[in-house]
Order: structure tokens, then C-alpha cells, then sequence
């Protein structure tokens, strides 16, 4: 007789307690992935959180499975070493926007190219949160933070299309507020065989105000490409279609 064991979203909380501001985005991430863990029924002997550095990044330690929290930046590198040593463990890799399209840039575009076996959780507050609010690679034009007292001169890089043109075969953006969302989308993206990005919008309320929650609820958007393998094609381009302009869409499926 075997007995299977039963997985709940508290199964998978450590003792350590998140030391993350009161009201921060990432404990919705943190929610959403203990309840995808659980549905999935994720054994925690057989999966390993890897994450860079930031307040992000401190997320394998709030997980009951195995974890890494590494170096800033070398969260994929490491997850792809997890991932070739032992192909049958489930990995995923999370972090911040500064950790994965800043110093970590390189290894998102060519983990996305080889296509291996990971899902990537991006936690995007568009602010480097744990160096207390510089602007980094998503931070929008024009807005004011500590290094862009007179605004960000730059126009900022969307880390969904940059998955796409790398050529990963399952891409969406979530909102940290919207727990239901974030697990379903959280669920596809670990049962998905290949390169899955989740890039979740994650307000800093220290760094970046009150009203950055407002503005990336309503930003959020999916955009999705599927190898044919464990997506619903179809409903998500149709998704993608009712959020997006035409111009816009037409620029990241083509
Ligand atoms: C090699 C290296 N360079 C710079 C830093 C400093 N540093 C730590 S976290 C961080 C940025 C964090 O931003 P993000 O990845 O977006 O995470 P968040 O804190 O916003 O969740 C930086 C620049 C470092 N720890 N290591
Ligand atoms: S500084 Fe920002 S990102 Fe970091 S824990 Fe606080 S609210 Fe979250
Ligand atoms: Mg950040």
C-alpha cells in the first residue's frame, strides 16, 4: 500500500518569518507560490528555489523545499547547474527586476534561448528595493527615485519581450495583488516543460509610494508564446489581445 502525502500552502512555510516591509508585493508572490506548490502536489525533497540577491531574492528562505539564495544577478546560472545535475527536480528560480535584466541580463536572454526545463518568477517593483530605490532597467521614464532626482532619462526594457525575442516558449505578467492570477499563472509556468518567464508586477511601498500598487494593476498585462506543449495557446493570445493595442501586440507576437 503507498501512502501519498498531502500538501497544503502551510506545508510549504518555513520558521523564518519575511522581513519584508509591511505591505510590500512580494508576500503576495510568496502566497501565491505556497498555494501553485501545493496544487501542483510539489514534493519539497524534489524541488529547489534558487533566487539572486535583493529583498526578492530572499524568497527561498520563506519556502519549505530546498533553496539557494546566491549571488546578485546568478540566480539562472545556478538554477541551470540545478537543473543539469538533476533533471527530475522541479526548479525555479525567482528574484527582482535589477537581479534578472540588469546584472543577471545575460543569463535570462540565454536561459529563455536554451530552453531548459526552469520556471522563472521575476518580481518586478521596477526599483533596485533592498539598495534603497535606484532606478534600474524597468523603472519607467521620467519617474523620480533616489538616483533620478530629475527623472529617468531612459525608456524602460520589458522583460516580456525580451523573453519572447529569446525565444522562450511560455511567457505572462501577473499582478502581486491578484493571488487567484498569480497561482494560476504561477502553476502553468512550474508544470510547463521548458523555459517558462512569469514576470509579477510587485509594488515597493517604500521606495516607490502608495500609488505604484494603482499603476501596475492597471499595467498588467500577459503575453504568452507556447511550444505547443502544456498551454491553452489560444486563451492567452486572446488575453494578450483584449489587454494590449493593436501595434503593440503586433510588435511581440510577430
Ligand atoms: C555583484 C553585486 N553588485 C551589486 C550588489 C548590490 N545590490 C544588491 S541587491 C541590488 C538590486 C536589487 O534590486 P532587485 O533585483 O530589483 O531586487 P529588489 O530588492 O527590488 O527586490 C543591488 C544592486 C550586489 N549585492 N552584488
Ligand atoms: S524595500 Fe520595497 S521591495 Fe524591499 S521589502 Fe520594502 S517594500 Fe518590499
Ligand atoms: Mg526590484
Amino acid at each position: 500500500m503507498t501512502c501519498e502525502a498531502v500538501y497544503t500552502p502551510n506545508s510549504y512555510k518555513t520558521d523564518l518569518k519575511p522581513v519584508w516591509c509591511p505591505g510590500c508585493g512580494d508576500f503576495g508572490v510568496l502566497n501565491s507560490l505556497y498555494r501553485a506548490l501545493a496544487d501542483l502536489k510539489c514534493e519539497p525533497h524534489d524541488t529547489v528555489v534558487v533566487s539572486g540577491i535583493g529583498c526578492s531574492s530572499r524568497l527561498p528562505g520563506y519556502v519549505e523545499t530546498y533553496g539557494f539564495n546566491s549571488l546578485h544577478g546568478r540566480a539562472l546560472p545556478i538554477a541551470t547547474g540545478v537543473k543539469l545535475a538533476a533533471p527530475d527536480l522541479t526548479v525555479v528560480a525567482v528574484g527582482g527586476d535589477g537581479d534578472g535584466i540588469a546584472i543577471g541580463g545575460n543569463h535570462f536572454l540565454h536561459s529563455a534561448r536554451r530552453n531548459l526545463d526552469i520556471a522563472y518568477i521575476m518580481m518586478d517593483n521596477e526599483i533596485y528595493g533592498l539598495t534603497k530605490g535606484q532606478a534600474g532597467p524597468t523603472t519607467p521614464i521620467g519617474d523620480k527615485t533616489k538616483s533620478t532626482t530629475y527623472g529617468n532619462p531612459d525608456e524602460a526594457v520589458d522583460p516580456c519581450a525580451l523573453a519572447i525575442a529569446f525565444g522562450a516558449s511560455w511567457v505572462a505578467r501577473g499582478f502581486s495583488g491578484d493571488i487567484k492570477g498569480t497561482t494560476e499563472l504561477m502553476k502553468q509556468a512550474i508544470a510547463h516543460k521548458g523555459f517558462a518567464f512569469l514576470n509579477i508586477m510587485s509594488p515597493c511601498v517604500t521606495w516607490r509610494g502608495d500609488d505604484q500598487f494603482k499603476e501596475l494593476r492597471a499595467k498588467t498585462k500577459v503575453y504568452a508564446r507556447s511550444g505547443g506543449r502544456s498551454l491553452n495557446v489560444t486563451e492567452i493570445i486572446a488575453e494578450a489581445a483584449r489587454l494590449l493595442p493593436t501595434a503593440k501586440l503586433e510588435e511581440v507576437l510577430a
